[in-house]
């Protein structure tokens, strides 16, 4: 009697010994993923939609009974056969389905709390093309993502707010291809951010998937900004990744009538340098985008972009020369009406939209990188911008792998919206602990912002003392600043909306400070008096309170109250007010206005707030 056939057994064998070399090690290791500029201006094959999804707390589909990684997890995306000698307890096809991009929380009611590792899974068709790479690129995955295509590994990435690519051109194939895909929203202790935060934890692939094809050679980076000074010089660099030795690179901005050939440097990367005539530089007033092409053998990438500078001199920012004040508010990514992680042109235009309702020429994008959507919508319709990496509170500092990390995140940041005239701010940080080992560690990140990129303004949010009814400002990092951010809450962590009437500031730093939080909570629709907490009334009676102390301080150059929508937060449990928001909105998540929004509205439109420009 037979009674196990040869090919099955061999099948466990294999099995057995690719664990052994994983578990020794010796696998080989997915290359990194890479940054890519413009890459929603490449052309695309879009892999949004309904992905197969399992829902995978113990992470079983990558790890044995042992918690060794298997050889043939999920990945494999295998499908049970007659006569198989063992149980596949899985099976994408019919699994229920995930919508991409999108967070997962907001998507199926048992998954709002939820926090672990999911499954995703989609086929798609393919014809690879001779002389082409192939990346899957990742809007953002949070917190930590694994990626396979056609069951090989193509890369992993840690960070839940910034994009990336994965070569995958040895991994397609001509006809159907299938990618997988595990993403844990799980929070460590040595994350970026770490285990505290006031915005919900959104898991899964929450911003677009697609492939994107380029040549063989192809423009990876590339920054192209106004140069500071008198004159119009446009000036920058381009990176081909793969470029041939004598490769050339042609920049070209059409309406200018500019053209230039860019020379390689040491390092690779192209330099240019075009003197253009009658600039039109982009502003809040008039938002002047271009068309930019640039040229790099068989690549080329057309973007649009706008032209400005920014600069301090002494307390003054500098916009195009002139000095200029920022009626902001802070944003969180949160999705108007719907909630769940803002991703779409129509949550950036709602969003901006308000804020430009309230008369701000500014936001702050607060706590992470936001969505390219919102930095495309900023761009289109004048709206100036900070953007934030997600080092928040207190991470572990001293950890030189949290460093690597938070640095990696920043490198992405950057590399990925460097070319986009609205920002004008990279916020290192916000509201952490006053140590030396947090000093070094941001003064290090804001180091390799400035070197990244020394056209911009570089900021932090920073925590005040206080003695008496005087605030002061002697934080060891301003030092490493250009503008000074500091978040305040006088009459709702401390004291009464009319203590800021008796509020003074010493601020230690001759630099421009923006006050970057202040604000309450109130539930929308919910009145009474002046003192009565929760009220509209009294989140109103924090903001009229606030102006008449912001407008004391000589060195104020602009505000960003806390917050322009109400978005959810697990620390927000007050039923009946709060029910998992946090209340300090604007706005409700459902688009009512409560009544701080015109007060605040009517100090902008009629510019009692802030030194006039
Ligand atoms: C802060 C934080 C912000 C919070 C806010 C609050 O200082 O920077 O992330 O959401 O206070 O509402 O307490």
């Amino acid at each position: 009697m037979k009674l196990f056939s040869l090919r099955p057994l061999s099948r466990i064998f294999i099995a057995l010994f690719c664990t052994a070399l994983l578990a020794a090690g010796i696998a080989e290791a997915a290359p990194a993923p890479i940054v890519i500029t413009g890459a929603d201006r490449r052309p695309a094959i879009s892999l949004d939609g309904e992905w197969g999804s399992i829902v995978d707390p113990y992470f079983s589909g990558l790890f044995s009974f042992h918690h060794q990684e298997k050889s043939n997890g999920w990945f494999l995306n295998q499908k049970a056969k007659p006569g198989d000698p063992f149980p596949t307890e899985y099976d994408f096809s019919t699994a229920p389905k995930l919508r991409v991009p999108s967070d997962w929380n907001t998507q199926r009611e048992s998954l709002l709390f939820y926090e672990g590792p999911v499954w995703y899974e989609r086929d798609f068709t393919y014809q690879p093309k001779q002389h082409t790479r192939i990346f899957l690129h990742i809007g953002a995955a949070n917190y930590r993502s694994w990626f396979w295509v056609n069951g090989q590994k193509v890369c992993e990435h840690e960070g839940g707010y910034t994009s990336f690519n994965c070569d995958v051109t040895a991994q397609v194939r001509s006809g159907s291809n299938f990618v997988v895909a595990a993403v844990d929203n799980t929070r460590h202790e040595d994350g970026v951010p770490t285990l505290e935060t006031d915005w919900w934890n959104y898991g899964g692939l929450h911003r677009s998937v697609s492939l994107i094809e380029v040549p063989e050679a192809f423009i990876d980076q590339y920054d192209v900004h106004l140069s500071r000074g008198a004159g119009s010089v446009i000036e920058g660099w381009v990176h081909v990744e793969g470029a041939q030795s004598g490769a050339k690179v042609e920049v070209e901005i059409p309406e200018l009538k500019a053209k230039a050939t860019a020379e390689a440097d040491k390092t690779g990367h192209f330099l240019f340098h075009i003197k253009v005539e009658d600039l039109e530089r982009w502003s809040p007033e008039s938002p002047k985008l271009y068309k930019l092409i640039l040229r790099a053998g068989e690549d080329s990438i057309e973007d649009t972009i706008g032209f400005r500078t920014i600069e301090t001199r002494g307390t003054q920012i500098l916009l195009n020369g002139k000095p200029i004040f920022l009626r902001g508010v802070s944003v969180h990514a949160e999705a108007p009406y719907r909630t769940g992680r803002a991703n779409t042109d129509k949550d950036a235009e709602t969003l901006l939209g308000w804020a430009k309702e309230l008369g701000c020429n500014f936001v702050r994008l607060a706590h992470y990188p936001h969505d390219e959507s919102m930095l495309r919508a900023a761009d289109r319709m004048g709206v100036l911008v900070w953007s934030e990496n997600p080092v928040y509170w207190a991470l572990q500092f001293d950890n030189p792998k949290v460093l690597v990390k938070a640095e990696q995140q920043l490198d992405e940041e950057i590399g990925t919206s460097r070319n986009h005239a609205a920002i004008i701010l990279w916020s290192m940080a916000n509201e952490t602990p006053s140590n030396e080992a947090r000093t070094n560690f941001i003064e290090t990140l804001a180091g390799r912002a400035r070197a990244l990129d020394p056209t911009r303004l570089i900021t932090a949010a920073l925590l005040v003392r206080a003695e008496g009814h005087t605030k002061i400002v002697d934080d060891a990092l301003g030092k490493a600043l250009d503008v000074i951010g500091v978040n305040e809450y006088i009459g709702w962590y401390e004291q009464h909306p009319e203590s800021a009437d008796i509020t003074e500031w010493r601020i230690d730093y001759q630099k421009p400070l923006i006050v970057s939080e202040f604000g309450g909570g109130a539930k929308a629709g919910l009145h009474g008096g002046d003192n009565d907490r929760w009220t509209e009334e009294y989140q109103a009676n924090i903001y009229r309170h606030q102006f008449g102390m912001l407008n004391r301080i000589p060195q104020l150059r602009g505000m960003s109250p806390w917050v322009l929508m109400d978005f959810r937060s697990p620390n927000r449990p007050l039923a009946g007010i709060q029910d998992e928001f946090n209340r300090k909105g604007l706005i409700s998540e459902q688009g009512q206005k409560k009544q701080a929004f015109f007060v605040l509205q009517k100090a902008y439109k009629e510019k009692t707030v802030g030194r006039p420009e």
